[in-house]
């Protein structure tokens, strides 16, 4: 049975208690994982802070930019790993833990380490006057935040974490990741590439375990990191923030999402009934990014709805490693009965089930793709993150109606516009209270471009230079002429 420790200072560490990393595909365990107590996570961050105390602190951004190059260079080298260990903690189908996770994982390295050389300050000439007759130079300069902690979801694993440290390593932090209990695969393996390319000792740790009374609570709670990063639900953020509020501690938030879809009747209705089904149930609906609102224009609204289902009816359930499979199962058994919960709450809300509803019948946490109807949207499938393959499809009349039920939510993290007409679809963009509108597409990510939520979807931009923004201090020197 494979073991997954914890990396510390440059050495892999084991923990005191072992937790199983479970495949949702096969129920099958496929690792135990050492578990960081107080003390591992207390030498974590001490190795962390001894490499900002040591030469890493005053490396220069050329430097990292190589090692970050190394890293991606590591993550391709060893892609076919990966791959097999995403697809194994997360039950997703192969072909897309190839396009998406390994792929995406080596580009955020590479992507921020071209940041890193490419990004420069401001500086503006200032008139003397006044009581200080002499002009100056004022120029900023960036500097690390310090101990960056990492807080990562099990959804898109490799994605997010690397999407976290790049960045954070990119602007000269040291961090202290922690994967999910659900998905700790690919971050140790990650680990592994770091000591291979000579990452050197503290900059980069790993811890294993849980959130409160476990590594993650530990991370927060430490008075030596001096940021948080988190990514995940909504109600782990407001605990995360209560803790940073001890010694004023900046953090970004990527949290929940209850995405709108916004079809209207001048789409291309080929187009859009994929792009709506694949934002929908996408990576079984578990991506923050995914659709589980779907606005259509009443016109095509039978029409469109119709297909949408035909849609969904094509999705082929199974075993992920096969190739053929379009759908695997959810993260975990808890995951899906979290969904299924989600499911008679729908039931009882009233809701017509178009399609799906319920289990296929395969071992495993697989639910059935469903697409629902009928509500209205104040019910609460309409208002809390399913995060599972579901979405509530709805007639509108008119823009208004459009843009009024799409801001009808506390979330604020992305929509999606179907239209021809380029006109309305800059006015709606511009009248959706989200930070990532998409039209005519989903899902298409430039990593330069600002990506983060409103509302109870996150706090920050990350992303280009907002993630710099983020993971830096700025400072100004004012230099008298
Ligand atoms: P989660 O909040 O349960 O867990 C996320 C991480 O936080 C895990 O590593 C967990 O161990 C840790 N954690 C839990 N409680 C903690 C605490 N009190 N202190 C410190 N750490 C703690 O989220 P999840 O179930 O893993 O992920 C799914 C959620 O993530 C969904 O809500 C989804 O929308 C959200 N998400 C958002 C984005 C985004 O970019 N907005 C991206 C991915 C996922
Ligand atoms: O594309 C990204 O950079 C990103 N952070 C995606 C997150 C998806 C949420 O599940």
């Amino acid at each position: 049975m494979a073991v997954l420790r914890n990396f510390i200072g440059g050495r892999f560490v084991d923990g005191g208690a072992r937790f199983e990393d479970v495949n949702p595909a096969t129920g099958a365990v496929i690792a135990e994982v050492c578990e960081a107590d107080a003390e591992i996570v207390d030498a974590a961050v001490s190795a962390a802070r001894a490499a900002m105390d040591g030469d890493w602190g005053q490396s220069h951004a050329e430097a990292r930019a190589r090692m970050m190059e190394r890293i991606a260079d590591g993550i391709e080298a060893r892609a076919d790993e990966f791959v097999a260990a995403e697809v194994a903690d997360t039950g997703r189908p192969i072909a897309v833990a190839e396009a998406l996770d390994v792929a995406r994982g080596a580009a955020n390295f590479r992507a921020f380490a071209a940041m890193a050389r490419a990004e420069g300050g401001e500086s503006f000439e200032t008139p003397g006057g006044g009581v200080n007759p002499r002009g100056a130079v004022n120029y900023s300069i960036r500097r690390p935040l310090g101990v960056v902690a990492a807080i990562c979801p099990w959804n898109l694993p490799l994605l997010s974490m690397s999407w976290k440290v790049a960045p954070a390593l990119a602007c000269g932090n040291a961090v202290v990741a922690k994967p999910s209990e659900e998905t700790p695969a690919t971050a140790t393996l990650l680990a592994e590439v770091m000591a291979s390319v000579g990452v050197p000792d503290g900059v980069f740790n790993l811890v294993h375990g849980f959130g409160e009374g476990s590594a993650g609570g530990f991370m927060t709670a430490h008075s030596q990191v001096d940021a948080i990063s988190f990514t995940g639900e909504t109600a782990t953020g407001e605990a995360i923030m209560r803790q940073a509020a001890k010694g004023v501690r900046p953090v970004s938030f990527e949290l929940g999402g209850k995405n709108p879809a916004i079809v209207f009747a001048d789409c291309d209705f080929e187009a859009a009934v994929a792009g709506v089904a694949r934002s929908s149930f996408f990576n079984s609906g578990q991506v923050c990014l995914c659709t589980e609102r779907v606005y259509v224009e009443r016109g095509i609204y039978e029409q469109f709805v119709a297909a949408l289902v035909r849609a969904v009816d094509a999705y082929v359930i199974g075993d992920p490693l096969d190739r053929a499979t379009t759908m695997g199962p959810l993260t975990s058994e808890t995951h899906r009965t979290r969904v299924l919960g989600y499911f008679e709450v729908a039931r009882g809300e009233g809701a017509e089930v178009l399609t799906g509803g319920g289990v296929p019948d395969l071992a495993g946490a697989y639910v059935l793709p469903t697409v629902w109807a009928g509500l209205s949207n104040s019910a609460r499938i309409l208002q809390e993150e399913v995060f599972g393959p579901v979405c509530h499809v709805m007639p509108f009349d008119g823009e208004d109606e459009a843009v009024a039920l799409a801001n009808d939510t506390k979330f604020g993290l992305a929509a999606s516009i179907w239209t021809r007409d380029v006109g309305r679809a800059a006015r709606v963009a511009g009248q959706v209270k989200v930070g990532l509108t998409w039209v005519n597409c989903w899902f298409l990510r430039d990593l330069r471009t600002p990506f983060g939520g409103s509302g109870l979807s996150g706090i920050g931009r990350e992303g280009g230079r907002h993630s710099f923004d983020f993971y830096s201090e700025t400072r100004n020197v004012c230099l008298a002429l």
